[in-house]
């Protein structure tokens, strides 16, 4: 009786131990496919990291752990940039920022294909599109496709893109008609202008953008040769920098015959010639070298390439970058000229700030867009880079095409004086 119970007990316990580990394998298996969808989904599909505000991650206890956050005021002595620091291995509250139209959609997913396979792949940054009029359908599916981070897709309100009221129209027709007859790009086309001025004026008070402290331009038809493998944003803060970018070719002079005496006036109507033209103490240690050689007399048509820029968006914000923006505007030389952002982000960038807050990025990325391309000079940084550029197209230091030796003089960064030539 004795041994026939032990036996039952002995066989209840074995029976009861092998369908635990049943239970618990296939427990463990569904749970193993279910966390594996899950990391699938948050990185390929949804990536999502809490930008700096609330930076929170998740220890090996699944206790989220939130960083204090810490903002330093950075800047000149007349434009004060907040930003935002972020502990290391951290993302950045940052956006790859892109304005174009429908028909737009072949270049872009060019510029897309190359930025994500070079860069984003690996940090997954939030992607905005803007237009002045809907996108298709088929634009928001073909990029949604492309992109590895978060897509949002935006349409600008007509205050920010048609042409002003009290704008006069003689005036601006015969604008156009000089401008055509000087073939200067663009002369006749009204939406040029209002790109520029979107692209002056009030891409970073966008909606979309609103909660964002960095972003990087990116156009249709543009190429990134080398391999990123660091994160610029983070790269720009790290570095106090706030305005960066890659290519600084020279201005159509046409386009802004009256662009540089209205920028002396305004520093004039508002007290700043001394402390961003001046001789003396008072002047800050600005980048006015890069786009004048009399000193602010004359500007020298040395302008940042805007269809490349990593910038941090409150500097735009800031009280007086939106006066200066004001100032432009009310003068309509987006009308009766043709004003670019390029020329303009640029004088503000060059005056405002100190000249050690902006940033040429040429030793660190292969890039082109239409004609102008810039190709690390390092051949062993292009081999461990798997650049696919050449450095005869290089025009950074081709001074017939660029500023580019001129801002490494003024920035004292080393370059080999054989790198330079005219053409
Ligand atoms: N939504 C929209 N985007 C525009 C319009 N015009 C230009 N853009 C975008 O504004 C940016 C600059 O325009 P581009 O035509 O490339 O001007 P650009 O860079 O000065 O000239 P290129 O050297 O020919 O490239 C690009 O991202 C364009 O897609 C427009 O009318 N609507
Ligand atoms: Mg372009």
């Amino acid at each position: 009786m004795w041994s026939f119970s032990y036996r039952k007990t002995i066989l209840c316990v074995i029976s009861l131990a092998i369908s635990s580990v049943l239970v618990l394998s296939l427990f463990y298996s569904r749970l193993s496919e279910d966390s594996s969808a899950l990391q699938f989904i948050n990185n390929q599909i949804k990536p999502k990291i809490q930008p700096a505000a609330a930076i929170s991650t998740i220890t090996s206890s699944q206790e989220p752990v939130i960083h204090n956050e810490t903002i330093i005021s950075s800047g000149s002595e007349i434009l004060q940039v907040d930003i935002t620091q972020v502990p290391d291995g951290q993302k950045v509250n940052g956006a790859l920022v892109t304005l174009c139209r429908n028909s737009d959609l072949g270049e872009i997913l060019k510029s897309i294909n190359s930025l994500e396979s070079k860069f984003n792949n690996k940090y997954h940054y939030d992607w905005v599109f803007l237009n002045d009029e809907d996108f298709s359908e088929e634009f928001q599916a073909e990029i949604s496709k492309s992109t590895s981070g978060d897509v949002k897709f935006g349409v600008i309100p007509s205050s920010m893109w048609e042409r002003p009221d009290d704008v006069d129209l003689a005036e601006f027709e015969k604008a156009k008609k000089i401008q055509s007859s000087h073939n200067v790009p663009y002369a006749n086309l009204d939406s040029y202008r209002s790109m520029c001025r979107f692209e002056s004026g009030f891409f970073y008070n966008h909606e979309l953008l609103q909660d964002y402290e960095w972003y990087w331009r990116v156009e249709p038809d543009v190429k990134f040769f080398c391999d990123i493998d660091f994160d610029p944003f983070k790269y720009m803060i790290d570095n106090q920098k706030i305005y960066g970018t890659i290519i600084i070719p020279y201005e159509i002079a046409d386009t802004i015959p009256t662009l540089w005496d209205t920028v002396k006036e305004f520093a004039s109507t508002f007290s700043l010639s001394s402390k961003v033209f001046g001789t003396g103490d008072e002047k800050i240690d600005n980048a006015l070298y890069l786009i004048s050689e009399n000193n602010g007399e004359t500007y020298n048509n040395c302008h940042f390439w805007t269809n490349f820029e990593i910038s941090n968006l409150n500097f735009y914000r800031s009280e007086l970058y939106q006066k200066f923006f004001n100032y432009l505007d009310d003068k309509k030389g987006f009308w009766y000229e043709r004003w670019g952002d390029a020329p303009i982000h640029s004088m503000a960038a060059s005056l405002f700030l100190e000249k050690s807050q902006i940033h040429l990025f040429n030793s660190q990325f292969g890039y082109s867009h239409t004609t102008n391309t810039a190709c690390p000079r390092d051949e062993v940084f292009r081999k461990e880079h798997n650049c696919d550029c050449g450095v005869r197209r290089d025009i950074s230091f081709k001074t017939g095409y660029s500023c580019g030796k001129r801002y490494h003089d003024m920035q004292k960064i080393w370059y080999n004086s054989e790198w330079v030539s005219e053409w």
